[in-house]
């Protein structure tokens, strides 16, 4: 025998309620008025409380969905069978919270499981994005460019060129791509183009930093053009140096014009510059003007040589070294400091010393400068050549530079190289 308790806010409501969830086979022990809900005895309304038994109660399916729990009554007549009965219910109604507490636990779960799926699809999303950005050939070429000091300036450019122009079937063809991308580095190489006619007397004159090689670069031209060396026929030349009183500075050239067996200058100021060129003018095709080497950060030392200097008057012809294993900052910061002396080209020395020439592509590409002349060695007169873009694109590490088809590309100019040797 089980004994219940039910509620309602009427009496028949309350019966049926039982009748609902036991069946007919109930027997009222009493009822009782009561006061239901309501919040802190707020707000509650009168109703019923039936106590009552139920033989053999069997809950009908789905009795309690929606209804309130029925409560258990330790009334005093209970028999140990009646407790186990109530005590096998309590046990029930634990099942069915646990499987309802485990339903929303599973609920949570899956969602919790949905939103990890959703986010493994987006990061995978992500992923294979980014891979068809970064395909093989753009990464091994980034990595190449990088390797080469290139700018990152003219990396992206290159980078995004190769997005645009290339299929992701082009893209599969990596030697094609290099190939383009060499072309697309030679493209951006301006190699000065000297006039044909020139007034004589010729004047050249060199500036840059310190210990970039200027005075050997003078040397290796003045043997050039003046000993006619390359079967090349000799003209006058004329070295002049405004490096006249550093220690050692006037030796070095004089030991070169001795060996030559070509006259040199010294001068200090303007004045001495300017008498000395129109002294020999008379005999001379070609003034090499050496100068002291200047720091780029020193720009009242620049000054006061670009004042100097203008005793070459305007038709001198001035020319910028650089060494090519200058940092890629560094060789931006030089162009740009130097930009008074409205040099006509740069000359990039020392490039046996480096294997990396994209610091010096790129810079000068960034800046709008052209290249006249490489020295590659401190052999006085061979190690110089007139800058061709083919000497610096096989100078590029990590491209399989295809010669022939490079050499094709960029013809160098005969003329050019007949006039030289
Ligand atoms: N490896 C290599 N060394 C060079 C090259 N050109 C010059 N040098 C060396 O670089 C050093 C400096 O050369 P200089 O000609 O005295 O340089 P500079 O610009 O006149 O120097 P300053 O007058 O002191 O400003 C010397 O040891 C040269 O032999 C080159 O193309 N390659
Ligand atoms: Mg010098």
């Amino acid at each position: 025998m089980e004994v219940f308790v039910e509620q309602a806010l009427t009496y028949t409501e309350c019966l049926n309620k039982i009748r609902m969830k036991y069946g007919d086979r109930i027997t009222i022990m009493h009822y009782k008025n009561i006061r239901m809900g309501g919040f802190l005895g707020l707000f509650a309304k009168d109703g019923v409380e039936i106590t009552f038994f139920a033989p053999n109660a069997v809950l009908k399916p789905g009795a309690f969905q929606g209804g309130p729990f029925p409560q258990v009554q330790n009334s005093p007549g209970q028999t140990d069978h009646s407790r186990k009965t109530s005590l096998n219910f309590e046990e029930e109604k634990k099942k069915i919270l646990d499987a309802n507490s485990s339903k929303g636990e599973s609920i949570a779960l899956q969602q919790v499981l949905k939103e990890v799926k959703e986010l493994k699809q987006q990061i995978s999303a992500t992923a294979s994005a980014g891979q068809t950005e970064k395909h093989s050939t753009i990464s091994r070429i980034e990595e190449i460019l990088d390797i080469n000091d290139f700018s990152p300036i003219f990396s992206q450019t290159i980078l995004d060129r190769i997005k645009k122009e290339f299929s992701l079937d082009g893209l599969n063809d990596y030697t094609a791509v290099q190939d383009t991308v060499l072309e697309w580095i030679g493209e951006s190489i301006t190699v000065y183009k000297e006039e044909k006619f020139q007034r004589l007397p010729r004047i050249m004159v060199l500036v840059g930093p310190t210990g970039v090689g200027k005075t050997t670069t003078i040397a290796k031209l003045a043997a050039i053009y003046g000993l006619g060396n390359f079967g090349r026929r000799p003209i006058s030349v004329r070295m002049i140096t405004i490096d006249a009183f550093r220690i050692g500075a006037r030796d070095q050239i004089e030991a070169y014009g001795n060996i030559m067996a070509l006259p040199v200058s010294y001068v200090e100021d303007y004045d001495d510059l300017k008498k000395t060129i129109a002294q020999y003018s008379e005999g001379t095709d070609l003034f090499l003007i050496d100068t002291i080497g200047k720091s780029p950060r020193d720009s009242r030392d620049l000054g006061e040589m670009k004042q100097l200097l203008d005793a070459c008057g305007s038709q001198a012809e001035l020319y910028l070294a650089v060494a090519a294993t200058t940092k890629l900052s560094d060789l931006k910061e030089i162009i740009r400091q130097f930009e008074p002396f409205n040099y006509r080209s740069v000359i990039v020395t020392k490039l046996d010393e480096t294997i990396r020439v994209g610091n010096v592509i790129s810079a000068l590409s960034d800046l709008g400068k052209s290249v006249s002349y490489i020295t590659y060695g401190q052999k006085v007169p061979s190690n110089i050549q007139k800058a061709t873009i083919v000497r610096f694109l096989i100078n590029l590490e990590g491209f399989q530079v295809n010669r022939a088809k490079i050499e094709a590309r960029f013809p160098t100019d005969e003329a050019e190289q007949i006039q030289w040797r």
